[in-house]
């Protein structure tokens, strides 16, 4: 299988996240692409090409045009505010209050933002960019009709919704790569999302569509972050009523459940019987990631790529989180190679 790998990714090197109270090194770091691109090469995966590079309009087709061109000069409004610190919102549009965006910059972060984890940094912008192209050419080497591809990117995306950034995303690029094959001739794509967290923004995104199926197995929001979406009865809205589908799980969901859930989602995604397969690739699941609570072992990862290959739907795998920065690497390239076995 093909990794599409950019090096634009390093721009994304936030100094601060909020966690517990602290201001800490971000769990979304830099090494985390080094380390998955390091076992690509020792695996002998298959070739590793650089993006090529796509204008915005992509990018417009699933996200909002404000919500663009506040990514664009945010870190510079923070700048020119004269704050010392990465952008970190502080303030929201809670029950009751206006819904309106704000001339200045503390409230705009507090309108687009749905997470105050995620720091904007000098250099966001770009890697978000660059990260898009990875998955777009990704995208593209499906309509060209390669079997399975690796999208590498960083940052991740799955958070991201149609105007707002946190959980470490900020454009999706999961959802810009199925709608952009959407654009290009496929008349279904379903995405399945195996990051140990809800997808929110890839749902949001597609809640209302029945053209893109999206199926999330993730922690309980009753549990777990993003907490406020990606629950079992949120099954789509309007047209997309029955081409939404959660599989919430608790904490210390071992692989034997865990599995019964993906081989259900991957039923359903067999049903729709879509062109394409973007898969939110995510390796949080695993037993020792820091943040995150389900029992996964590296071999696990192995029979998830088997499970998805044996569907036999050309597939799209775009990174998402995974935070166990020595076995990262080892669990991608686990569910890839399953994937081509
Ligand atoms: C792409 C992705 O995986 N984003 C995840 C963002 C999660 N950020 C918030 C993490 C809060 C974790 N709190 C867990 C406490 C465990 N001790
Ligand atoms: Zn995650």
């Amino acid at each position: 299988m093909r990794t599409i790998y950019s090096e634009q990714h390093r721009l994304r090197d936030a100094r601060t996240e909020l966690y517990g109270g602290e201001l800490v090194q971000p769990f979304e770091k830099p090494s985390r692409a080094e380390t998955v691109l390091r076992v690509v090469r020792e695996s002998g995966l298959g070739e590793i090409s650089p993006p090529e590079a796509f204008s915005l309009e992509p990018v417009l087709a699933v996200h909002d045009a404000d919500y663009i061109a506040f990514l664009e000069t945010a870190w510079q409004e923070w700048q020119d505010a004269g704050y010392a610190g990465e952008v970190i919102a502080s303030v929201w549009p809670a029950r009751r209050m206006q819904s309106r965006v704000p001339r200045f910059i503390d409230g705009k972060v507090g309108y687009y933002a749905m997470a105050a984890e995620t720091s904007i940094s000098e250099g966001t912008w770009a890697a978000a960019l660059a990260s898009k192209d990875v998955a777009l050419t990704g995208a593209k080497a499906l309509l060209d009709g390669e079997r399975g591809v690796f999208s590498l990117c960083r940052p991740p995306g799955h958070h991201a919704a149609l105007d707002m950034y946190g959980g470490y995303c900020f454009l999706n690029n999961a959802a810009i790569a199925a709608q952009y094959l959407r654009d290009h001739g496929a008349e279904r794509v379903a995405i399945l999302d195996i990051d140990f967290h809800h997808g929110n923004g890839t749902q949001d995104i597609f809640y209302a569509r029945d053209d893109v199926l999206f199926c999330s197995l993730h922690g309980d929001p009753e549990d777990a972050f993003p907490h406020f979406l990606g629950y079992a009865d949120e099954t789509g809205s309007g047209l997309g009523t029955g081409y939404n589908r959660n599989y919430p799980m608790p904490p210390g969901t071992p692989f034997a459940q865990w599995r019964e859930a993906l081989a259900d989602a991957l039923a359903r995604v067999g049903e729709f019987s879509p062109q394409y397969l973007v898969v939110s690739l995510g390796v949080d699941a695993f037993e020792n990631d820091p943040i995150s609570f389900f029992k996964l072992t590296s071999p696990d990862f192995l029979t998830t790529g088997q499970m998805i290959g044996a569907l036999d739907i050309p597939t799209l795998f775009v990174m998402e989180g995974g935070y166990d920065v020595d076995e990262v690497g080892v669990n991608v390239v686990n569910v890839l190679k399953g994937f081509d076995a």
